[in-house]
């Protein structure tokens, strides 16, 4: 059985003043993946400290939660096989000076601020994904459609369209 899988992608400050939205949210679907979800908002301190409770104590956590909230993102839910995995591999390693080529991290970014700056966030795992969803978007944000090449794959996918 295939796995489709949904995770949360934003687009961080850095990314949205440099004028990189566009180009991000290219590769997602090109890749074939299928955007569910997507809004523009200023992450406030609150949500910014609930999304990185985990860095909570650690030296750069200040600079993060500065960081996220600097400017306005665009946060987005991505649907498809394996999305989780597929989309952290299209994100590349967390300082873009270590991002391979090719990847986003690795192509759009180098520069770093108080904290990493580095264009993108996706979630790493099944249980984060579900968590930074519910974070951001209610259920009926989210949406089922069909999407045109959809029809050529139904069979193996045994997809509803
Ligand atoms: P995010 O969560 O933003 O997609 O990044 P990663 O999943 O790739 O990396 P992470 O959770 O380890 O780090 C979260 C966030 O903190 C910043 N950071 C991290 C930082 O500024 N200094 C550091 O030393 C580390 C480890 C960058 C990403």
């Amino acid at each position: 059985m295939e796995e489709v899988e949904r995770t949360l992608v934003i687009i961080k400050p850095d990314a949205v003043v440099r004028g990189l939205i566009g180009e991000i949210i290219s590769r997602f679907e090109r890749k074939g993946l299928k955007i569910v979800g997507m809004k523009m908002i200023w992450i406030n301190r609150e949500l910014a400290e609930k999304h990185y409770e985990e860095h909570k104590g650690k030296p750069f956590f200040n600079a993060l939660i500065e960081y996220i909230t600097k400017a306005p993102v665009v946060v987005m839910v991505v649907e498809g096989r394996h999305a989780i995995e597929v989309v952290r591999r299209m994100a590349g390693a967390t300082d873009p000076k270590d991002a391979a080529p090719g990847t986003i991290r690795g192509d759009y970014g180098l520069e770093i601020g108080d904290a990493i700056y580095n264009v993108i966030h996706a979630s790493d795992s099944k249980e984060s994904a579900e968590r930074e969803i519910n974070l951001y978007f209610k259920p009926e944000e989210l949406f089922e459609y069909c999407k045109a090449a959809d029809w050529f794959y139904k069979e193996k996918r045994k997809a509803k369209c």
